[in-house]
């Protein structure tokens, strides 16, 4: 009777002691996966991120954890490729073009003026587009991408020295890109001088003016402060540019069945808030940038087009991608000649 005592008050003082424990540390989730991404966490990206993160928490019961980093802290867009196939980060959130050095068919959307306007954006990029581009991913085996693309936006040119008016004024323009062969190539056809730079180092390339000027969509201008640093906005409007949300392969395999569902259900549904996040914030950046201090110009899209045309730009590129992709392409945008 008494040994008996003592062994339930033993048991109930161990119990106590872990509900103690437990209670003093927050309950540590049973996978805690990381997210690295290059953007600011104001950017509608990080924003609908964080959110998903939260519900997915809650409807996993506490046991997944998104551990957000934004602003490239694990490192450069470069960096992260690399650590997204090794698994040292389990997702990635990163513009097809750079994946393209890794699955070239990526680059696609990338193509000088394919997209005329954000509705043969989103049919080209959740049908036929987005699916081919996502079977090119899984063949690189250590990666996959989540089925809904996330916006970056179409991109503009800003610039320290001058507006952008005529292609002539690209003609040897010092002008960042992000690290990707066809940025490079398309900058090249317009005569201009591109350096390639990862995103992390481009505020501080602009400052110094290492490079005159950048190409972006205005939310990032925005978030990651570039009005600071560049005077004019161009609206050139020459490529749509989107994030696909990656993850690596291996290590989402070990995740069970079920709290995969709830992480890919909330995921998609953030890439799909956060594309109308961009729209609606974009509606009104161009009057609170110019309030910044930014000048902005229209331009025709036409004649720079016409220059990418005759410097064989689009043959050159059919080319590379080759004729299922060219034609996928073009299905979705038309001719591009
Ligand atoms: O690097 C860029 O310019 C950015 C932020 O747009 C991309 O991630 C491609």
């Amino acid at each position: 009777m008494t040994s008996l005592t003592r062994r339930t008050f033993a048991t109930g003082t161990a119990a106590l002691g872990v509900t103690t424990f437990s209670i003093g540390r927050a309950r540590a989730a049973e996978f805690t996966y990381k997210f690295a991404n290059n953007l600011a966490l104001t950017h509608p990206l990080n924003k609908r991120a964080q959110e998903a993160a939260g519900k997915i928490k809650e409807e996993t019961g506490g046991r997944f954890e998104l551990q957000i980093f934004p602003s490239s802290q694990l490192g450069s867009d470069t960096d992260t490729l690399g650590q997204i196939r090794s698994g040292a980060v389990d997702f990635f959130t990163l513009s097809g073009l750079i994946l393209s050095t890794l699955v070239p068919a990526a680059a696609i959307n990338g193509v000088g003026f394919a997209f005329k306007d954000y509705d043969t954006v989103w049919k080209a990029m959740d049908g036929k587009l987005g699916e081919y581009i996502r079977g090119e991913i899984v063949k690189a085996r250590s990666i996959f991408a989540f089925e809904k693309p996330w916006d970056n936006g179409f991109r503009q040119t800003t610039s320290s020295t001058k507006p952008i008016t005529s292609p002539d004024d690209f003609v040897n323009m010092k002008i960042r890109v992000p690290p990707a062969p066809l940025w490079t190539s398309m900058f090249k056809a317009f005569g201009s001088a591109p350096a390639t730079i990862n995103f992390n180092e481009v505020y501080s390339a602009l400052q110094s003016k290492v490079v005159e000027g950048q190409e972006n969509p205005l939310a990032i201008l925005e978030t990651a402060k570039l009005y600071e640093v560049q005077q004019y906005c161009s609206l050139t409007n020459h490529m749509w540019d989107g994030f696909w949300f990656l993850a690596n392969k291996a290590n989402w395999d070990q995740l069970p069945k079920d709290i995969q569902a709830v992480v890919t259900k909330h995921i998609n549904a953030a890439a799909v808030q956060e594309r109308a996040d961009i729209a609606e914030l974009t509606k009104g950046l161009q009057e609170s940038l110019t309030a910044k201090g930014m000048k902005f110009n229209a331009v025709d899209p036409a004649p720079f087009r016409d220059k990418l045309k005759a410097a064989g730009f689009y043959t050159e590129w059919k080319g590379k991608f080759g004729d299922t992709a060219w034609s996928t392409l073009e299905s979705a945008v038309g001719s591009l000649g």
